[in-house]
């Protein structure tokens, strides 16, 4: 459980000799939440280093990256702060409005402002192409009647607004950043939907190879809400009869250990009954997506 994460020896090196270099506290900071750090073990660690900085040097220090966070065989959890809400490191709010143990839910409310949220809607509504899912039999992608919603992708990091919101999840899922897939985004009219199906790549397709060795299976999924479908539109859980509503702003994760049905997370989007919605998708993988 990332939890129970201690100060390790290759840590305070590593703070050390960025120091030495010349990186500042605060780019130290942010560059331990993104690798998955804890924002109260980031701060002890940086406030153990008491030595005066170096002088600015001329030429612009090289970051290097965080040693690793995770440790085998952990998944991403939430940090559920006081177990209402949880203050983010960037000054962001979010609420907790519903978990479950099995499947691992967790439902957030205000995890996206208005404002972000439509400019990742604005962003990707001229990128917009029939979805496609992972096909079966053959490499690549394919058009999939069970999947009738249009969609994008973000490269990670690709503008200002979805590096905000990245450093955001990666902080609340206390996961590492480079371990998340760039931001899907989809789009639903009236009648369209996600049947039920698993996030995870089922290891005996041939199309999985290919993709898992871009960083190894998903563990997690985070579905963010970007509007609200007038009606229907819920993310629904078939295996545990959850309903989850589809609601600006708000959010569902949920986790698997393992690619296999009986991590109950059997999971779709009911048919968009009147308006639209639109959803961005982050899918965390087990190591480092490239
Ligand atoms: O839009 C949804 O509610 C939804 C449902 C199931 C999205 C996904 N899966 C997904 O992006 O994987
Ligand atoms: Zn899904």
């Amino acid at each position: 459980m990332s939890s129970s994460q201690h100060l390790t020896t290759e840590l305070r090196q590593w703070i050390t000799a960025q120091l030495r270099n010349g990186v500042t506290r605060e780019a130290l900071y942010q560059a331990m939440l993104s690798s998955g750090w804890q924002p109260e073990l980031a701060r002890q660690a940086l406030e153990e280093q008491g030595e005066d900085m170096p002088p600015a040097s001329v030429a612009l220090p090289a970051l290097q990256e965080p040693p690793a966070v995770i440790a085998e065989g952990t998944l991403p959890e939430p940090d559920l702060g006081d177990g209402r809400s949880v203050l983010l490191p960037d000054g962001h709010r979010v609420q907790v409005v519903t978990t479950l143990q099995r499947p691992r839910v967790v439902v957030f409310a205000n995890l996206l402002t208005d404002e972000e949220c439509d400019a990742v809607v604005a962003a990707a509504r001229v990128r917009l192409a029939r979805s496609e899912t992972v096909a079966a039999q053959k490499e690549g992608s394919e058009v999939n009647a069970a999947r009738t919603s249009e969609g994008m992708f973000f490269e990670r990091g690709e503008n200002e607004v979805v590096k905000r919101i990245e450093a955001r999840i990666a902080a609340l899922l206390r996961w590492p950043l480079r371990h998340g897939e760039g931001l899907q985004v989809l789009r639903y009219r009236v009648g369209a939907e996600y049947q039920p199906h698993y996030d995870y790549f089922d290891p005996r397709h041939a199309s999985s190879k290919a993709i898992l060795e871009r960083g190894g299976q998903r563990v997690a999924t985070l579905v963010m809400y970007l509007n609200t479908p007038t009606r229907g539109g819920a993310t629904v859980f078939p295996d545990v009869k959850l309903d989850v509503m589809a609601q600006k702003g708000n959010a569902v994760f949920f986790s698997y250990d393992r690619p296999e049905p009986g991590t109950l997370t059997l999971h779709g989007g009911a048919p968009v009954l009147e308006g639209e919605k639109w959803v961005a998708t982050k899918w965390m993988r087990e190591g480092e997506f490239i």
